[in-house]
Formats: structure tokens, C-alpha cells, sequence
């Protein structure tokens, strides 16, 4: 008998479809070298290990030890009353929106808790405790002062003169240190948003206190017995998606920004194909860029590039991972390796000398997979550790960032020499063009001596941009790799909609090559082709990381401020989407998008299907109310013309859906005239 049960556990294992699981050939290429190394990856793991169908609906709920209390959908659906309910009473409805704003919870704290790190490494820089920071960007200093309520004059003896630098960086620091905790008032970066929208916040009684609180309160209100009522539930989501994206992550751009200065475009390339063989990999991946910037300092460095030779490479090739690689890229120019999906990839080629993490979006299998190669795992955050015995902890400090960076570049160069045989990196990487904002975004669309959205708004109303979109976010193992992403970026663009992206989309785009002025051409349709080639953008610009998704806000509130487009975000020919989505931050800043008043529609799956009274209050009853709505499409085709269709439905309300008719008109004119012309 113990025979025969051996022989069941040893049927051979399942194993990815490279092709099914990936539209990239590296990644493809990449998935089929690990199974032959017999080192399982996240591609493995999805089609061995299937999701939880009521975990999934949003429907389970283990707030309490009386639980987990689960409450499936019934495939028939409900007719009649549901009467589903856990130990407690708790409905599908309560439970589902415990669940969903526990996520916006997660994911607010998470950017947020990333600008508390900037924010403090800020103010030591602002009273020059450490020499490796200093204020790099002025300009944007001054900029973000009166935001924080911070004066950039003094009257002296009746007379207004320029305040000193090095107090306004003072203030600015502590100022937006009490954005975190302070005990009374509102978040100040609010008064940023259109006056419309700050007044419909005002009156909703959602006005985000201060970061933590809006935090705390979510885990309060969803603790067992506390708030059950999915409206007032996702009321509290929504201040606490409003701390993120008008507070914690507007925070930690522009605090980045003054600290390493604002991005403009920069050149750089993407996919695994940018490491080399011949050099020492760095690989830095996760999110803050406040040691990574060091790293790229000590990369650089004429020092440690004579070390790496001594050491028989032919120099140091840095590259990143999701959103660390999206802050140097953008501020730097350095390449980026891979998406959130192949961070494993790049230690199996054999080739990554060090993988240098620090928060948010790392998988812990690196650890194992590290195991199989010569690469150093060096984690670097005190909060961002992992319990498996080859991962080495270099506890990154601001105080002495420079030595640590250093000291971590060294041991990569150092690792060099250790390299097996078995290096395979693919051979695929494109041109990518990043590093566009809020403010590259008025220079180039407006030109030197009229800086302003003016002309992005004129082409918006004359038609030739029928509407912009922001698309963003991760990618998710329960869908093919990059498929969704891709093909709705593409079809945006094919509809003449210009798109705005960060995070991992804004990674596939760049492996895709839709990050190039020469894509208008290839991809777009006529009025958006026009626009970018005359002044010369791609039609998808990259804004940088997920905390970058504030500059997207921003971006809109200038639209808005410019004109011709409405009185505020709602009003615009705008839409969101995260084809393909999976983490808690995420959500969050799906639903500060939508309460922002953008339709933002998500794919792969959605955390509330469980609960469809719930489930239609966010997909439906939320526009009437905050300008905004959530929506859910799989299919990605489908899902950017649901963003269509709902540009359209706005460009209909501002009256000027009839200017891009003339415009269609006009392309079809001209390709007749042209037709008519060649026969002659
Ligand atoms: Fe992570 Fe920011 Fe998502 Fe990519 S997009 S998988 S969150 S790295 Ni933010
Ligand atoms: Fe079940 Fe209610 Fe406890 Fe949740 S809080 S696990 S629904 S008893």
C-alpha cells in the first residue's frame, strides 16, 4: 500500500506554457530556462496552485476567531433576499467591505509609510545631519513651500526679500512630517485639488484628518462588531484613499523630487537584455529610492568602476525592478531589468552579481532561487526583511548611506568572480523615453514661452486628443504576463487617447517599445499621431512609480486650472485602468482615483464579485456621488472601450464631441485628397 502512494506523489509536476504564461519572448524564454534548471518560478506556482474562489469574491471573512466565516456566491447568483451571513450576522455586504477598505488600508500605508521614510531622511538633509543628502532641486522647493503653508519671502523693514533656502527646507520638512500625526486640522495638499472637488469632499464629511488616523480608524471600524454598514465602510476607504493620493504619496514624489531632483525625459532602454555578461549586475528593485539613489552615485564612481575592472569585468551595469527601477530610471536614465513577474527571471540568468531590495513587491521565492546561483540577496530595510539563511541584511541608514551603498556595490563587484558557467541572458531589450510630469508636460505640450496646458487642452477640444487616460499597476500571475497591459495601452492609443502610466504598466510599455516618439506612427490613431510627432512625445508617457501616481492628479488639476474642459476632474474626457492589477496598493489608488472623480476600470479580478449589492454600489451608485465610479473588465479590448466610451460620454457634456467628429472628417477628406492626387 505505501508503495502505491509513493507512486501518486511522484507524477511529474506541473509546469507554465512559457507562450500562455507571457506575451514577452525574454520572459518566455526565461520561464522555459528555469524549468529546465528544475527552479520553480511564479508562473509554476499559478498553474499549480489555484486561487481561492471565495477569498477572491471578497467574501471571506476572518476578522474574528469565531470565522473564517465563508460566503460563497451561488453560481446561480441570489434571487430574492440574501440571506448569507457569518457567525456574527455580518452580510456579504459588510464583509466584502471590510475586506476591500482593509486593502485600501494596506496599500495607503504602504505609500504612505514610504513618504514618512522620505519625508525623515528629508528633514536630516534640511538640518544637515548627513552630507550623502542634500536639497537638489530648488525650484521645486519653492513650488511645493506654499502648499505646505510655508513662506518663500519676509517683509523686512517694509521691503519683501527672498527667505533663506535652508529655512524654507527646514520648514518644509517639519511641516510635512506633521502631515502624518498631527492632531487637529486637515491634510494641507488638499487645497491642491480643483475647488470643486476639495468643496464635494468637504460636504461628504470625507476630508482625510491626517495619514495614520484615516489608517487606524479602517482597522477600528473593521475589527469584529464595530462598523456594519458597507456605505459608511467605504466611506472611511475613501479618506483613507484621499491621505494616500492627495497626502502620503504626493508627499513622497514631491519630496523626491526636491531631494534628487524633478525628472525630465531621459533615454534609457528595458527588458532582462539590458544586463551584460561581461559587467557586474546590480539589480536594485522595490520602491524607495532614498538608498538606491546612493547606489546609483556609488555605481558611478570612477572608484568603484577601476575596482570592477581590477576585478576583470568590463565595468558595473545597474539595472531595476518595479518601481525603484521607475525612481532612477526617470531621475537617471538607468535601465530598467524587468516588471513585478520577472524579478525571478533575472537572477536565473545567471548573471546578477548582487539583487539589492528594499520595500514592497519582492518576492520572497528570490531568496530560493538566489540559492541556486552565486547572487547575493542583500535586504536593506529595517521593516523589508526574509527569514531564509543566504539573505544578507545591509540595514540601510542616512546617515551613513554613502558607506553603505558602497559597501553593497563592493560585494556585487566583489561576487563577480563567483559566477557559474551557466550565465543565459536574453537577448531582448527596447529604447524606452521616460521621465515625464506634471511639469515636462506643460514644456513640451506648450511650448517654451507659453508654458501651460493650454495647448494639451486645445487639442483635447479641437478632437485630435480625444481623451486622456491614466493606466497603471502591477502585473497579476493569474493572467498572461504584460497581455493585458499592452493591448490596452494599444487600443487607447489606436483611439486617439493619450495615456499616462506608472508602475509595472509603465515597464511593459517600455519592453513593448510604446515608450518612443517613433510609436505614433506605428500605433496611433491620426489626431494623436499628429499631435506627438509635432511636438515630438510618445503617445504613452511614463510619470514614473506607483507614488507617481499623484503627478497624474496633479497633471489633471492643471488641466482643469488651463480651461475649455470643465470645472473639475469629473468634467474631463479622462478614465483610469489597471489591466492587470494585484496588490493592496493597487485598490488604493483605484479608489482615490475614482473618488477623484475618474472612472478607473480594473481587470483579472475584482475583491467584491461576492457581495453585487456592494459590488453596484462601487460600479454604480459611486458617480452620482463622487464624479467617479469603479468598474471591472477581463477582457482587454472590451476594457479600453469602456474608457472610450465614457470619454466620449464626457466630451458629449462639454458640447464637444461634434469638434471631433469635424476632425474625422478632415483625416478622411485628406486620405480621399491624397488617394486623388496619387492617380493623377
Ligand atoms: Fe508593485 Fe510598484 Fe504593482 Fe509593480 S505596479 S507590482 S505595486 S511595483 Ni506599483
Ligand atoms: Fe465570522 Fe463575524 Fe467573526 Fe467575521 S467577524 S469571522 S463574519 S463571526
Amino acid at each position: 500500500m505505501a508503495e502505491v502512494k509513493k507512486e501518486k506523489v511522484e507524477k511529474p509536476k506541473k509546469m507554465a506554457d512559457p507562450i500562455a504564461a507571457s506575451i514577452d519572448p525574454a520572459t518566455q524564454q526565461m520561464i522555459a530556462r528555469a524549468q529546465e534548471l528544475g527552479i520553480d518560478t511564479v508562473f509554476d506556482r499559478a498553474v499549480t496552485m489555484k486561487a481561492c474562489n471565495i477569498g477572491m469574491q471578497g467574501t471571506c471573512c476572518k476578522n474574528c476567531s469565531m470565522g473564517p466565516c465563508r460566503l460563497p456566491l451561488p453560481k446561480a447568483g441570489i434571487e430574492g433576499e440574501d440571506t448569507r451571513k457569518g457567525l456574527c450576522g455580518a452580510t456579504a455586504n459588510t464583509i466584502a467591505a471590510r475586506n476591500f477598505i482593509r486593502m485600501i488600508a494596506g496599500g495607503a500605508s504602504a505609500h504612505s509609510d514610504h513618504g514618512r521614510c522620505v519625508a525623515e531622511v528629508f528633514l536630516s538633509a534640511a538640518r544637515k545631519e548627513t552630507k550623502d543628502y542634500k536639497i537638489k532641486d530648488t525650484d521645486k522647493l519653492l513650488a511645493v513651500a506654499p502648499h505646505l503653508g510655508v513662506a518663500t519671502t519676509v517683509e523686512k523693514d517694509g521691503e519683501v526679500l527672498e527667505r533663506d533656502l535652508d529655512e524654507i527646507a527646514l520648514e518644509v520638512a517639519e511641516k510635512a512630517m506633521n502631515e502624518w500625526g498631527k492632531p487637529e486640522g486637515e491634510l494641507l495638499y488638499l487645497k491642491r485639488a480643483p475647488e470643486p472637488l476639495y468643496e464635494r469632499w468637504k460636504k461628504l464629511g470625507v476630508l482625510p484628518r491626517n495619514i495614520d488616523r484615516e489608517i487606524v480608524e479602517i482597522m477600528h471600524r473593521t475589527h469584529m462588531g464595530v462598523d456594519q454598514d458597507y456605505k459608511n465602510l467605504i466611506k472611511q476607504g475613501t479618506r483613507a484613499a484621499i491621505a494616500d493620493g492627495w497626502g502620503g504619496s504626493m508627499l513622497a514624489t514631491d519630496l523626491q523630487d526636491i531631494l534628487f531632483g524633478t525628472p525630465s525625459p531621459v533615454q534609457s532602454e528595458a527588458n532582462l537584455g539590458v544586463m551584460k555578461e561581461d559587467h557586474v549586475n546590480i539589480i536594485v528593485h522595490g520602491h524607495e529610492p532614498v538608498l538606491s539613489e546612493m547606489i546609483v552615485a556609488a555605481a558611478q564612481s570612477k572608484e568603484m568602476h577601476e575596482y570592477a575592472v581590477s576585478k576583470g569585468a568590463r565595468g558595473i551595469q545597474l539595472g531595476g525592478i518595479c518601481c525603484t527601477a521607475n525612481e532612477i530610471l526617470q531621475r537617471h536614465g538607468v535601465p530598467t531589468v524587468a516588471t513585478f513577474l520577472q524579478q525571478e527571471l533575472a537572477i536565473i540568468t545567471g548573471a546578477c552579481d548582487a539583487m539589492v531590495v528594499d520595500i514592497q513587491c519582492i518576492m520572497q521565492n528570490l531568496a530560493n532561487v538566489a540559492k541556486c546561483f552565486h547572487t547575493k540577496l542583500i535586504t536593506t530595510h529595517p521593516i523589508a526583511r526574509m527569514e531564509q539563511d543566504n539573505v544578507i541584511h545591509i540595514e540601510f541608514d542616512e546617515h551613513h548611506a554613502m558607506e553603505d551603498a558602497v559597501r553593497i556595490v563592493k560585494l556585487a563587484i566583489d561576487n563577480f568572480e563567483n559566477r557559474g558557467a551557466e550565465v543565459m541572458i536574453p537577448q531582448y531589450k527596447s529604447v524606452q523615453v521616460a521621465g515625464f510630469g506634471v511639469e515636462s508636460i506643460e514644456y513640451h505640450l506648450g511650448g517654451t514661452f507659453r508654458g501651460s496646458y493650454y495647448t494639451l487642452n486645445d487639442n483635447i477640444i479641437n478632437g485630435r486628443i480625444r481623451g486622456v487616460a491614466g493606466v497603471v499597476g502591477c502585473n497579476n500571475a493569474r493572467t498572461r504576463h504584460n497581455e493585458g497591459h499592452i493591448q490596452v495601452v494599444k487600443e487607447l492609443i489606436k483611439n486617439d487617447v493619450l495615456v499616462l502610466t506608472t508602475g509595472c504598466n509603465g515597464i511593459a510599455c517600455a519592453m513593448e517599445g510604446l515608450l518612443t516618439p517613433e510609436t505614433a506612427q506605428v500605433f496611433c490613431g491620426p489626431g494623436l499621431a499628429e499631435v506627438c510627432e509635432t511636438v515630438g512625445i510618445p503617445p504613452v508617457l511614463h510619470l514614473g512609480s506607483c507614488v507617481d501616481n499623484s503627478r497624474i492628479l496633479l497633471a489633471a488639476t492643471e488641466v482643469v486650472k488651463a480651461g475649455g474642459l470643465g470645472n473639475d476632474i469629473s468634467d474631463l474626457p479622462a478614465a483610469g485602468s489597471a489591466p492587470e492589477w494585484m496588490s493592496e496598493k493597487a485598490i488604493s489608488i483605484g479608489h482615490y482615483f475614482v473618488v477623484s472623480g475618474v472612472y478607473t476600470v480594473f481587470g483579472v479580478t475584482f475583491p467584491t464579485s461576492g457581495a453585487p449589492v456592494f459590488h453596484d454600489y462601487l460600479c454604480k451608485e459611486l458617480e452620482g456621488i463622487y464624479g467617479g465610479m469603479w468598474d471591472f473588465e477581463m477582457d482587454p479590448i472590451k476594457h479600453a472601450h469602456k474608457m472610450i466610451a465614457h470619454i466620449d460620454k464626457k466630451r458629449k457634456a462639454l458640447g464637444i464631441d461634434k469638434a471631433r467628429d469635424r476632425v474625422l472628417m478632415d483625416m478622411a477628406d485628406r486620405r480621399e485628397m491624397e488617394a486623388k492626387y496619387q492617380e493623377v
